[in-house]
């Protein structure tokens, strides 16, 4: 019987569980999660962020992730009732694209972490800048813009790292922060994401950061796996020294350093290079074949899937990643996800079953009125100025505003996916409005596939647990295939399918048309809609 810890640091939590697996039987045996902003009210964080004035900045607090990991692995030292001594390998996630910047006194630190002490006090010291912008920060375009015309151009950027130079991307977070604030650069002696920072506090070192969430950053080369030197010329001046090594994503990193064994009574066990959350999700879901597609509705929405030939997203706004099985997968990701449905819930006074109400009360393609759910700068596609686009939609009209916003997420969704490929016949659903059957049938029926909402929860940490397990194994000389990794617990709950309606599928057909129109015309590019959207609301209600 062996045990692996698989934790997910995302935007709003840590979660963590253990797996046990005994023969091919999997169970997860331990779970907790951790809350940000009401676990550690002291850091001011509201859904994970650190508040500021100007809507386009994000950031959040490194010494905060430490402590959340402090206190899970404190819980798990004390109240897990198996036996520790059996935790073999450790895995992590974390929120992709956020950058953490470590002084030249770090390396040293984090060799002699004090058991003694909580580790949030010895974190501060180590920091060249206190805070580490977020995936949510939109306040880098001129530094895209720069990026980009010195690599050659938007393609050239793509071909080259798998993404357009995008504001949340590392580069140009690394370019902003040279350019403004170059003492706190100067000073800077390493960048990890967070995922390897994480995993440098478990080691005790500075910790490999695997390929996947390296490909997150508009610095690796996609086709060599190295660090681009172009792309790093292009992003600042002596950023080769300051980056993690690269590698595979089934590498061991290290052991848990002493902290962790003496502090918390862990076995010094193998740490796995963390990724990040989406590429771990791959795995939580099963996604280890080309034929599906996941969706995760999360604080982010994303829809990704592994990749069968070498493509880029030619309208900018997708990316090609590496996934945790070293293949290709393509990601797009929506910032108005969770919050944006959070939003609406809200401003109509309802709850959760009050939301899933009036989404199955209403009925498909809302009589032609369209929500575009801007209401946070948005990343697909790019929008910089907040705010929700109503297209003969009243905002006090609640019920309407509820099946709006799922709508306008999914039309999207389905409308900036099509590079991807050939459509999946099925989806895998995750990510904490994944338990919503309503929000699923709109899923169903925009895609035109069936949705299979995945069995365990978590499937961020689920996916770093079984990468664990991976990894050890290959490590031992007894390398197992993905399918034998994911099969039995990284899987659709059997029998549980949310299948389109045929009816609504040929609204959202006509729908896919209106949303097509109000989206070009909000970005600038395209004629008033209120035509086009008057004819297809009589076609929709004949
Ligand atoms: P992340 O991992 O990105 O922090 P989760 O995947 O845990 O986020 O999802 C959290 C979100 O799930 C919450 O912000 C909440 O809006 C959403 N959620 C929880 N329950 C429901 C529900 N019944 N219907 C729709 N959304 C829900
Ligand atoms: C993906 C992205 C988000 C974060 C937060 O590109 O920016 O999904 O990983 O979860």
């Amino acid at each position: 019987m062996a045990f692996y810890l698989g934790l997910d640091s995302s935007t709003q939590s840590l979660t963590g569980l253990v797996l046990e697996v005994s023969g091919n039987a999997k169970q997860v045996v331990f779970r907790r999660s951790i809350e940000f902003d009401a676990e550690f009210p002291q850091y001011g964080t509201r859904t994970g962020v650190l508040p500021h004035d100007d809507p386009l900045v994000a950031a959040s607090s490194p010494i905060l992730w430490a402590e959340a990991l402090d206190r899970f692995m404190q819980i798990l030292g004390s109240e897990s009732d198996f036996a520790l001594t059996g935790l073999r390998a450790v895995s992590g996630a974390a929120q992709q694209h956020g950058s953490v910047y470590l002084n030249a006194g770090a390396a040293a630190r984090l060799r002699e972490l004090d058991p003694g002490r909580p580790l949030s006090v010895q974190v501060g010291p180590m920091l060249s800048r206190p805070d580490a912008p977020i995936w949510m920060d939109a306040s880098t375009t001129a530094e895209c813009a720069a990026i980009t015309e010195a690599l050659g151009g938007a393609a050239a950027v793509r071909e080259l790292t798998g993404s357009s130079a995008c504001e949340r991307f590392t580069g140009p977070q690394i370019r902003k922060m040279h350019d403004r604030e170059p003492a706190a650069y100067r000073a800077t002696d390493r960048i990890h994401l967070v995922s390897s920072f994480l995993a440098s506090l478990l080691t005790g070192r500075h910790a490999a950061l695997d390929h996947g969430d390296a490909s997150g950053m508009n610095l690796m080369d996609l086709g060599s796996r190295r660090w681009s030197e172009k792309a790093l010329r292009a992003t600042a001046p002596g950023l080769a020294r300051r980056l993690p090594e690269l590698v595979a994503p089934w590498s061991i990193v290290g052991r848990l350093a002493p902290y962790w064994t003496e502090r918390h009574g862990l076995p010094p066990a193998k740490v796995v290079a963390w990724t990040g959350d989406n590429p771990s999700t791959a795995i939580g879901v099963g996604l280890v074949d080309a034929a599906t597609v996941a969706v995760s509705l999360g604080t982010s929405d994303t829809v990704f899937g592994l990749l069968s030939g070498a493509r880029t997203d030619p309208s900018g706004a997708g990316h090609v990643f590496v996934a945790p099985t070293g293949e290709p997968m393509a990601l797009v990701c929506f910032r108005n996800g969770s919050l944006a449905r959070e939003r609406v819930r809200d401003a109509c006074g309802l709850d959760w079953e009050g939301f899933s109400r009036a989404l199955a009360e209403t009925p498909a393609g809302n009589g032609g009125r369209v929500m575009l759910p801007w209401f946070e700068p948005e990343i697909t596609p790019p929008v910089l100025a907040p705010g929700a686009r109503r297209y003969g939609l009243d905002e006090r009209d609640g019920r309407a505003n509820v099946r709006a916003v799922v709508e306008g997420q999914m039309l999207a969704a389905a409308r900036h996916t099509a590079w991807m490929g050939p459509r999946a016949c099925t989806i895998h659903a995750t990510g904490g409005a994944a338990r919503n059957r309503e929000i699923l049938q709109v899923v169903a029926d925009v895609f035109e596939a069936e949705v299979r909402p995945v069995a365990a929860a978590d499937a961020a940490a689920l996916g770093a647990a079984l990468r664990a397990w991976h990894a050890d194994l290959l490590d031992e000389g007894e390398g197992i295939g993905w399918e034998e990794v994911v099969a039995g617990i990284a899987r659709p709950a059997p029998g549980d399918v949310v299948r389109p309606i045929a009816a609504h599928v040929e609204i959202y057909r006509t729908m896919a048309r209106a949303y097509a129109a109000c989206e070009s015309h909000a970005l600038g590019e395209g004629p008033d809609p209120t035509p086009l959207l008057e004819a297809i609301r009589s076609e929709i209600a004949s």
